[in-house]
């Protein structure tokens, strides 16, 4: 029976079952050329900061660079599956550490594996920080731990990162530590109202609403955010303005976007949290290289903007560098910089600034005996022409005090462009602006920001064809130019344009127009190929601190200075100028009738506006040039 057969059979003995991660488990580093130090590093607060201390083997007097980020420490150094640093990292890192480098990659407060609060874009300690604590400190004490517990280092430290991280190495600056040699701050956020993530001009960049959601849903970034349709552009208008959108997605509960419909102006909240504004008052005490991206779609004011703010404090022009490229947001970090979009730079960019500037910065600065980089102050390439170039200081043209002068090309009220003011009483030029139908900032379907499937960072280099035939965008064109056009500088629009609305926003572009026959590239015939564009809102023409209603009807000066070009309009080419109100769903709507507070815009406050452009003796509208020889 089964009973007698149980009995048979002897008793096994219990097994215990635990569990088959043993405890303290360390994967084995022997095959591999490298090994990460994951370490808690205490902040005077008694925070933790996590940090992963990339060394590779044999490293002896090594210098370390030091990056500081929000977006994963663990992140940061991934490559590819390798037990070779030079593919187990990304690019940057695995050349810098083929350099001789240790890298050092921590998580900010607050994000993944660091205690403490997550603030984002910290304010220094002061009237916007109650706390005792800020970038600079944590940086500060996180180099200072570095050099005491990392035995292979030669105690010298540079900081590096790109955009947030280039915010914090902005920080770096502010008291730092004396272990700290040099600095490069990469497309940094700088000035979040004028120019950078947040605002342009005033006018605000909604799309960043899917940043927030994954910087501030939780410490890890685990949700992103979700709309309801794959083309934003519907979702966006479906939804009405942009608080009923943060209201659907529950962004409205979030701080950093409270804080943005609380200070919609340029009040204090943002001046005194402006790296620019805190730099010029620190003295200059770290050689740091500024690194701007030309089509920076998400930071494309505060590289020059800050190196600009440093300039006066660097008596022997050796201390501030910038080197300007052809990129987009970070393209010189990891990516390919040979191309962008459609548009070709014969080589790689990105490869030949690392290799020529970047390194070369760092090892002069933090190697024991490193050797003069002989860098220029700054490093230009000229888009149009594909060249580099070394120019002594920035900008090399502009109204006054600069190398060259500024020359102002006019538009005229029959969509020419051109090098003579107007006479007499010219003319306007006009078109409708409905908030019901904006103007797309580039072509449907416009994926979330950050879907991966997006191309979202090569958007600055759309061809603008499909604007120019919209019937609310208008077009002012130059002859065929008979010689190169060369530009270094920044481009100011200053124009004179009227509003049947109380509000308005202003999209200005300048653009290179290729030749409508290209035989180099016949794809490229008649490319519209946007140089530098902004947007303006217009109830801070003024002043930017204090919005007031647009007079309707009247004609006003308004003055938008634009992003930085180092390009040359080729001889055969045509040069552009596109304006028009919306830009949209990257920017929010402007209702067109003055309200106090766009945030709160109601339904009824967004009315169609007919809106003029003029030109004429009196009101001679154009674009101020960075003309150079
Ligand atoms: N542009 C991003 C960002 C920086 C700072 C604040 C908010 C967003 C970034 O690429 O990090």
């Amino acid at each position: 029976s089964a009973l007698a057969l149980a009995a048979a059979v002897p008793a096994m003995a219990q097994t215990r079952v635990t569990s088959d991660i043993p405890p303290g488990f360390k994967p084995s580093d022997d095959l591999k050329d490298f090994t990460i130090r994951e370490v808690q590093i205490p902040m005077r607060d008694g925070v933790k900061l996590h940090a992963n201390i990339v060394i590779p083997k044999g490293a002896k007097n090594a210098p370390i660079i030091f990056s500081r980020t929000p977006y994963s420490a663990d992140k940061a150094i991934t490559g590819l599956p390798s037990n070779r640093y030079s593919m187990a990292l990304p690019t940057a890192y695995a050349e810098l550490a083929a350099a001789g480098y240790i890298i050092v990659v921590q998580d900010v407060r607050g994000r993944y594996k660091s205690e403490g609060d997550y603030i984002i874009a910290k304010p220094l300690i002061g009237p916007l920080n109650d706390t005792k604590n800020d970038h600079s400190t944590d940086t500060y004490d996180s180099i200072d731990w570095l050099v005491k517990n990392v035995p292979e280092t030669n105690g010298k430290v540079g900081t590096v990162g790109v955009s947030y991280g280039g915010f914090t190495t902005l920080m770096s600056l502010v008291n730092p530590h004396p272990a700290l040699k040099a600095a490069v701050p990469i497309n940094p956020l700088v000035d979040g109202w004028i120019g950078d993530d947040w605002f342009h001009n005033g006018a605000y960049r909604q799309s960043f609403l899917d940043w927030v959601y994954r910087m501030s849903a939780d410490k890890s970034s685990r949700y992103g955010l979700q709309f309801d349709r794959q083309d934003t552009y519907e979702s966006w208008l479906k939804a009405g303005s942009v608080s009923d959108m943060a209201k659907l997605i529950g962004v409205d509960k979030l701080p950093v976007f409270q804080k943005a419909v609380a200070h919609p102006a340029y009040d204090d909240y943002w001046k005194e949290q402006a790296l620019d504004r805190i730099l010029a008052k620190e003295p200059l005490k770290v050689p740091t290289l500024h690194v701007h991206s030309l089509w920076d779609q998400e930071d494309i004011y505060g590289a020059p903007a800050v190196y600009e703010a440093m300039e006066p404090k660097d008596k022997g022009n050796d201390e501030n560098f910038m080197i300007i490229g052809p990129w987009r947001h970070g393209q010189n970090m990891n990516l390919d910089g040979s191309k962008l979009g459609a548009i070709d730079f014969d080589g790689n960019t990105s490869a030949w600034y690392r290799e020529k500037v970047l390194i070369p910065f760092f090892d002069q600065h933090l190697k024991d005996g490193g050797k003069n980089a002989k860098l220029a102050p700054v490093t230009a390439f000229e888009t149009g022409a594909n060249e580099w170039h070394r120019y002594n200081r920035w900008p090399l043209s502009c109204a006054s005090g600069c190398p060259s002068q500024s020359r102002s090309i006019y538009f005229s009220a029959d969509g020419g462009l051109g090098w003579s003011a107007p006479g007499g009483a010219g003319g306007f030029a006009e078109y409708v602006s409905d908030p019901a139908r904006p103007v797309t900032y580039r072509q449907r379907p416009i994926l979330s920001t950050y879907n991966p499937q997006t191309s979202w960072g090569q958007w600055l280099v759309d061809d603008q064809r499909f604007a120019e035939a919209r019937p609310d965008v208008v077009t002012f064109v130059s002859d065929v130019l008979t010689d190169d056009v060369r530009l270094a500088g920044q481009p100011i629009a200053k124009f004179f344009a009227s509003t049947s609305g109380t509000d308005s926003d202003w999209v200005v572009k300048l653009i290179d127009v290729y030749p409508a026959e290209y035989p180099a590239a016949p794809e490229m015939g008649g490319y519209e190929l946007a140089i530098s564009m902004d947007i303006m809102r217009g109830r801070y023409r003024d002043d930017p601190s204090k919005p007031s209603a647009i007079p309707a009807n009247k004609v006003v000066e308004y003055q938008l200075k634009l992003p930085q070009v180092s390009h040359k309009f080729l001889k055969g080419h045509r040069i552009m100028v596109q304006i028009q109100s919306s830009w949209f769903p990257l920017y929010d709507r402007n209702p067109q009738t003055f309200v106090p507070n766009i945030f709160t815009a109601k339904k009824s406050d967004y009315v169609k506006a007919t809106q003029r452009i003029y030109s004429s003796a009196k009101y001679p509208s154009r674009i101020e040039l960075p003309v150079i020889p």
